[in-house]
């Protein structure tokens, strides 16, 4: 990690990095200023009894997503899907999927988000389809089918697959088709066949189905996978190392930023949207290609470094405070002089950050949520919030592998104890940690049967620990994780300088305390976060010296923040003028 790191961060590119932007301050813009709430549907609310979240559940708690303060949901994919890949395997791009809904209530759910000064983005899944699109279907009728070259088809090698491509899923990347003797490309499930971006017709489907819903009131989108779209020429073989971070070598293709550059001037330019890409794979060296605005491609990606620390692809490793606040000061540099950041610890895809992170026993369950969530949301970069992450959900319990839904999961079992190449024990061990399923239970809305998420059979367990951890409960304690995320929304948004400020890590070297300042102008905050759950004793570096307390989850005071710090601790201070010290 760290010399990966040492790479991508070299320090004379900081320093030129904070020089340039005190030249050019930031542009405003909304989706800066904005907080962001993802919302995975199918776990958040079921409004009819059918054990499955729904748009009209969503639509039911827009009142308490507007109480949190955050002003944009990002939605999971509401397309009709047959559901391999919880709706990242879509059927039809311009209808509603059933479970979920209908098109009049999609249009509800804008409306009353609209209503609310609020907007809506939505997942783009355009690296790949349902195996049961129509384009697919009409693909795989025959060679000669003009929708056959919408998808990636090869003759195969030697009785084998065109090339030793993997899936990210587990096992290999092509799928035979036994009709044609072909084999057609799949980065994900065999049932995600990955489009064809070389061809016009594709990129031209896509974009106007993008306009379909932007006509239709949405504000921009999170793009899956999207630095998969451009494949390699030739479509080589991968060499034994790249076998090991297939997502890097995926985005590696060379047509990526024209895509980009063109879907932009095809469809969103002029238009004010957030746009999001999933960036699995992309270092922070090459980020600003994406995200530099003068470039027209995205206003900001996911990296997935930070969410990944501890963990090498899917199993676990040991991680230090240390190499976290390394990622965090790498990451800083991926914006380039005129780019955006992200800031999440949480999506559907990873465990909770409280488990991950923090210390979800009861004892240090509340004060280390609040610690993760004070670094959230005063990074710098727009925040996103993962359903129940404000609640502090945790993880879950899972005895053996019948106990797991996802796709992700089974493909690693299938390719490790499916094969005999690892023990079950050995395997459960880190697929218990990171497994998606972690992020996907239902929200726990209150201590009632189901959690308050239905009134029918959920799709998905429900944690037990839903008695002393959901929403009721947090609302109407003031010293709630719920209401401490309120307060730390509020105050983002209260003030210019922890959102356009500049970043700066004071005390990289301390093991276990993450203190930065937020800096615009005259006006300057410091971070303090107690990354463990001992006391600490700490003095600030650079004889810095705390004048106010804006916000503390110990509710401590400017006499006593320092130099005893608590267990999980943490807040926002301002520090006294240099010539006070
Ligand atoms: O994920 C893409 C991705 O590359 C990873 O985050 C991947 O999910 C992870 O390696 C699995 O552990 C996106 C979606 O977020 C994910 O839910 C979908 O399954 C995937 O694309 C395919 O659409
Ligand atoms: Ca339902």
């Amino acid at each position: 990690m760290s010399q990966h790191l040492s790479e991508n961060l070299p320090v004379s590119s900081m320093t030129a990095l904070r020089a340039s932007e005190a030249d050019t301050p930031q542009k405003a813009k909304w989706w800066k200023e904005a907080v962001v709430y993802q919302v995975y549907t199918r776990s958040f609310s079921d409004s009819n009894g059918d054990g499955i979240g729904d748009l009209p559940g969503l639509i039911d708690r827009l009142d308490y997503l507007q109480s949190l303060g955050v002003q944009v949901i990002w939605l999971a994919p509401h397309y009709d899907t047959p559901n391999v890949d919880n709706g990242y395997d879509i059927r039809d791009y311009r209808a509603v999927d059933p479970l979920q809904g209908t098109m009049a209530d999609f249009d509800r759910l804008v409306a009353g988000l609209h209503e609310r000064g609020m907007k809506l983005i939505v997942d783009l899944v355009i690296n790949h389809t349902s195996d049961q699109h129509e384009w697919f279907r009409q693909s795989r009728s025959g060679p000669d089918n003009p929708y056959r070259d919408f998808y990636i088809w090869r003759d195969g090698r030697d009785d084998g697959p065109p090339n030793n491509y993997l899936s990210i899923f587990g096992g290999s990347a092509w799928e035979k088709d036994e009709a044609s003797g072909q084999y057609y490309l799949h980065y994900f499930a065999k049932e995600q066949p990955d489009l064809n971006w070389e061809n016009p017709k594709v990129r031209q489907e896509v974009y106007n189905m993008m306009r379909f819903w932007l006509d239709k009131g949405v504000s921009g989108f999170r793009m899956d996978s999207i630095c998969f779209i451009s494949k390699l020429p030739g479509l080589r073989d991968l060499t034994l190392a790249e076998m090991e971070s297939l997502e890097h070598v995926y985005v590696t293709g060379p047509k990526i930023h024209d895509y980009l550059q063109d879907m932009h001037h095809e469809v969103l330019v002029d238009r004010d949207l957030l746009t999001v890409g999933e960036a699995f794979g992309v270092s922070f060296e090459d980020t600003p290609a994406f995200v530099s605005e003068a470039r027209n491609e995205l206003t900001m990606v996911f990296h997935f470094e930070i969410v990944r620390i501890g963990r090498h692809d899917w199993q676990v490793q040991d991680w230090t405070i240390k190499d976290l606040k390394a990622v965090l000061r790498g990451e800083e540099t991926s914006s380039g002089p005129d780019g955006w950041l992200t800031s999440f610890l949480e999506n559907h895809d990873n465990p909770r950050s409280v488990s991950w992170f923090g210390d979800p026993s009861p004892k240090g369950h509340g004060p280390s949520a609040k610690a993760l969530a004070t670094l959230l949301i005063m990074r710098r970069g727009t925040p996103y919030i993962y359903q129940g992450e404000e609640i502090g959900m945790t993880n879950i319990h899972f005895d053996g592998i019948e106990d797991f839904q996802d796709i992700n999961a089974k493909g690693i079992w299938n390719n490790t104890v499916g094969i005999g190449k690892m023990s079950a024990e050995e395997v459960l061990h880190s697929l218990r940690r990171v497994t998606r399923d972690n992020a996907r239970t239902p929200m726990q809305w209150d201590a009632s049967n189901h959690a308050g998420f239905t009134t029918g059979l959920p799709w998905f367990r429900v944690n037990p620990n839903h008695i002393d951890i959901n929403v009721a409960q947090q609302d109407a304690d003031p010293n709630s994780i719920l209401n401490y995320y309120r307060t730390l929304i509020q105050l983002r948004a209260s003030q210019k300088t922890l959102i356009y400020g500049d970043f700066e890590d004071v005390d990289p070297d301390h093991p276990a305390v993450i203190a930065f300042t937020r800096t615009l102008g005259d006006d300057q905050f410091l971070i303090l976060i107690n990354m463990c759950g001992e006391t600490e004793h700490y003095i600030l570096p650079h004889g810095l010296k705390i004048a106010e307390v804006l916000l503390d989850n110990m509710s401590a005071s400017v006499e006593n923040v320092l130099p005893n710090l608590k267990p999980w601790q943490a807040g926002i201070y301002r520090l006294a003028p240099p010539a006070d010290i």
